[in-house]
């Protein structure tokens, strides 16, 4: 028997990346996973790969369309039981006083409120049935400031808050809260940042053996796999080759 069979998950940020790893590792776990992301091509392709699950096409700003994206998936009575809010990004990586207040908005509605959509669409049924994971896609940014990520820094600092309020808040429902926090991971989070400036992205992780999406994937398979009378609050997952936000080791 699959650790996830029975389980119904939504991934969040589902098309590249840890979210896509993710959804990957919990469909091999027997898990029916859906996949929201914006790029409906993207999803379309992964659901092909992906035993079981199905692309939900949103954008995590828009609550009212996450809301009829899973209403549309869901047969009656089913319920999400396995959340992961991954969908975030940061936009550019200067000093405060030269960013601009576009750039803040995206990453401040995407990382903060796009978490809360996230959790006001599978929340509260989970709470009613009595169990569940919401799985926070975290960072170490979110627990030490490095210069030049003030506003992304703030915002994963806000996850860390709403995980650890929502724990307290759901306290005796039987819902897990986990957040993972990992420090520099190999995806196109840099060349999202960069705004496709490959050559900047890439020297981010030049001459490091940064994380993977599948390593990533691992810690959160390892939270919500746990007997249910143990709940996972907090990894944080490094590169063996970071020490800390500012300190990283290159060949
Ligand atoms: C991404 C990690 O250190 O690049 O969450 O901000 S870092």
């Amino acid at each position: 028997m699959k650790r996830l069979e029975n389980r119904i998950a939504l991934v969040t940020g589902a098309s590249a990346g840890i979210g896509e790893a993710t959804a990957r590792a919990l469909a091999a776990e027997g898990a029916r996973v859906l996949l929201g992301a914006r790029r409906e091509e993207r999803l379309r392709t992964l659901e092909q790969e992906i035993p079981g699950s199905k692309g939900l096409v949103f954008d995590v700003r828009d609550p009212a369309g996450m809301a009829q994206a899973l209403a549309g998936a869901l047969a009656p009575g089913e319920t999400v039981d396995l959340v992961v809010l991954n969908a975030g990004m940061a936009r550019g990586a200067g000093p405060l006083q030269e960013g601009n207040p576009e750039d803040w908005s995206e990453v401040v509605d995407t990382n903060i409120k796009g978490v809360l959509h996230g959790l006001h669409v599978t929340l509260p049924a989970m709470l009613t049935q009595g169990s569940g994971d919401v799985v926070f896609l975290g960072s170490v940014a979110g627990r030490w400031v490095y210069p030049g990520g003030a506003v992304y820094c703030a915002t994963k600092a806000a996850v860390r808050a709403i995980y650890e309020g929502a724990r307290q808040d759901a306290l005796g429902s039987g819902v897990r809260f986990t957040t993972v926090d990992p420090g520099m991971v190999k995806t196109d989070f840099s060349a999202v940042r960069f705004r496709g400036d490959e050559e900047r992205a890439a020297a981010v992780y030049a001459g490091v053996d940064a994380l993977t999406p599948g390593d990533v994937a691992d810690a959160i398979l390892y939270a919500v796999t746990r007997p249910a009378h143990v709940n996972v609050g907090e990894i944080v997952l490094w590169a063996a080759a970071q020490a800390s936000v500012t300190a990283v080791t290159r060949r």
